[in-house]
């Protein structure tokens, strides 16, 4: 049988061999959120940077640059990371550079897996469906917040081993944990996530519609896949 683990935070990647798995990257609030919104918008594509300044280089090749640091916008870029930037209809067919500091890095984190592949809550049944139908064994990547472990993120993660439940065996005691924490959660979960510190560093930002948002389950029926260095839809 396939099974399913969860790296908690891309600081803990050297315990997971990713050669042989789809590894599933997330990062709720917001970074995956907005890149799904994007995709579903009809970007033609995504490429990920860690380093801001690469980023910022793609602007002089025909890219649209986008993403933040520590939740606030890049000075000079065009977009930041919120979800309802991306919905916009200029944006269809466009390319975008993004950084942030969290979900690129992990996605840089999981170069050399077999596939990498995008999930948030807002693509969740897709990319349980993905999931379903191949023949991998799953490693969700959870992008956290600069190396410690974050509520939402995991919830995600759980969400996943829940749905996935007969048909992935879990692997060691995180999918169990995140799993558990999710069936707790998952009535309401911007209750559940109301003291969590990212929350709570958006909060301080006023952007409360981003968090219920991202928290939404099922908007888009896609999944994006990282392929050479872009992100696009499968
Ligand atoms: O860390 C990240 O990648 C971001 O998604 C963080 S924020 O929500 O924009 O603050």
């Amino acid at each position: 049988m396939k099974t399913i683990d969860v790296c908690l935070s891309p600081d803990l990647m050297h315990l997971y061999p990713v050669h042989d798995r789809v590894v599933v990257v997330v990062d709720i609030l917001r970074a995956t959120s907005c890149m799904v919104t994007a995709l579903a918008h009809g970007v033609k594509s995504i490429r990920p940077f860690a380093n801001l300044e690469e980023c910022r280089a793609m602007k002089t090749k025909g890219y649209y640059t986008a993403g933040e640091r520590n939740g606030e916008k890049v000075d000079g870029f065009d977009f930041g990371n919120s979800p309802f930037e991306y919905m916009a209809d200029n944006l269809k067919g466009q390319k975008i550079a993004f950084t942030t500091t969290n979900g690129t890095q992990a996605i840089a984190k999981s170069h050399g897996a077999k596939e990498i592949i995008i999930g948030s809550f807002l693509n969740l049944s897709a990319v349980t469906g993905y999931l379903k139908g191949g023949k991998d064994s799953v490693l969700v990547v959870c992008a956290a917040w600069k190396g410690k472990v974050n509520l939402e993120d995991t919830l995600f993660a759980g969400a996943l081993v829940e749905n996935l439940k007969d048909h992935v065996e879990p692997d060691c005691d995180a999918p169990l944990a995140a799993q558990r924490l999710y069936n707790l959660a998952k009535n309401d979960m911007v209750s559940f996530l109301k003291d969590s510190s990212h929350v709570k560093r958006l909060n301080r930002l006023n952007i409360h519609k981003d968090i219920e948002f991202c928290l939404t389950p099922d908007q888009y029926s896609v999944t994006p896949r990282l392929i050479g260095n872009d992100l696009r839809l499968l």
